[in-house]
């Protein structure tokens, strides 16, 4: 099967196996891994024997493995060093996918994703009622749309279809979702910059996703939607396809995933996201399958803070993973941690909001009894 709107599609480039120019990249790539001193998931898992058997297979989108672990060659500081390149990378190059999600997530070949359950939100309340500690509190989920591939195999055309379909799906969006749709071609730099720095905007691809080739015709088809007070937002065309997201200041984490909730069954009613029994929703990093849930505060934890060995035993023994509040790969300041959920796949929406808001009572009282 091909996809005429798909770029390798659309190349041409010979039918169900790799070319000779990818295969000589690859084996370029390989020997460049192997004779690193790389920890990433990729390089431990990608053995010789792995790699002769996956080298020539495509997908019917016309991925290949290259397509998947070329960020991973490129930036050998990679944690995990694999993208999908489109959804079925998932089964194609399952020998290397499996072992690689089954580490990760701790979950075993057998499981399947529990069925979407977002459970009762008036379970949640305000973590942080005196707003002595919580900055804010911000829950998102990614969410691919069908019959497209990822960014690596995508066409100028696929991120063009993509956000036409969303802005038809954002104008139906009323009361507290009601919003503008914002595309980053007609945005000047300086309010892009404003909406990175107040954290509602995705960064420019980062040296991970541009060695990925994701961020090919930038800006092209990349935008973000947000309602009136930019508390329930949509990014188009960044990472994933959408990634959908509710925040507010303060720790009422209840309101946050009400209104996610809310916004991710809304679109859901026009656009088919992509899933299946093992590993939930896909996404183009394997890190964010399942529930593809963070949920995250940005909490001020200046002395748990001040031994960050002790800090990452407690939050490692509450599931939490602890960055900088500019997001992925940012360092913290005056402080402020971002705290979120490390778990996604193998439990449920509700189950990674209760490992959360559990997870963060136990960070508050430990930061509240430190001398
Ligand atoms: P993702 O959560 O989608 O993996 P990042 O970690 O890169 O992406 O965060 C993207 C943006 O969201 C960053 O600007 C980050 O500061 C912001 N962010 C994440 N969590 C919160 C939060 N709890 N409150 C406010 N901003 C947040
Ligand atoms: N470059 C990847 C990042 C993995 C998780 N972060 C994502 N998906 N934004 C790595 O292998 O480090």
């Amino acid at each position: 099967m091909s996809h005429p709107k798909c770029r390798k599609c659309a190349d041409k480039c010979g039918k169900g196996k790799a070319s000779p120019d990818v295969l000589a990249k690859l084996e370029a790539g390989f020997e460049k891994l192997e004779n690193s001193n790389s920890t990433s998931m990729l390089k431990r898992f990608l053995t010789r024997e792995l790699f002769d058997k996956l080298k020539f297979k495509k997908t019917s989108f016309e991925s290949t493995l290259l397509d998947c672990i070329q960020s991973g060659i490129e930036n050998l500081d990679s944690g995990i060093g694999i993208y999908a390149a489109d959804p079925e990378c998932y089964q194609v190059f399952a020998d290397l996918f499996d072992p690689i999600i089954e580490e990760y997530h701790h979950v075993s070949r057998t499981d399947k994703q529990p069925a979407t359950d977002w459970g009762p939100s008036t379970t949640f309340g305000n973590l942080d009622p005196k707003g002595d500690y919580i900055v804010s509190t911000r829950v998102r989920c990614c969410r691919t749309m069908k019959g497209y591939p990822f960014n690596p195999c995508m066409t100028e055309e696929n991120y063009k279809d993509i956000e036409k379909q969303m802005q038809e799906v954002f104008k139906g969006l009323t009361k507290d979702l009601a919003g503008t749709y914002n595309p980053l071609t007609d945005m000047p730099k300086e309010v892009q910059q404003r909406l990175i720095d107040e954290h509602y905007l995705f960064k420019e691809g980062d040296r991970f996703l541009q060695a990925a080739n994701s961020c090919r015709y930038w800006p092209t088809g990349r935008g973000i939607y947000f309602n009136k007070n930019k508390s329930f937002l949509v990014w188009v065309g960044e990472e994933d396809h959408l990634r959908i997201m509710s925040m507010q200041p303060g720790g009422n984490v209840g309101e946050v995933f009400k209104r996610l909730i809310s916004g991710i069954n809304e679109i859901g009613k026009t656009i088919n996201f992509v899933s299946n029994e093992r590993f939930g929703y896909l996404t183009f990093c394997p890190t964010n399958l399942g529930t593809t849930i963070r949920a995250s505060v940005h909490i001020k934890t200046p002395k748990l803070g001040a031994d960050m060995a002790k800090f990452q035993e407690l939050a490692d023994k509450y599931h939490l993973q602890i960055r900088g509040a500019a997001g992925e790969h940012s360092e913290s300041s005056a402080g402020i941690y971002d705290l979120s959920n490390k778990r996604r796949l193998g439990l449920t929406e509700y189950q990674c909001l209760q490992e959360m808001y559990d997870g963060i009572t136990e960070i508050l009282k430990a930061e509240k009894s430190a001398k």
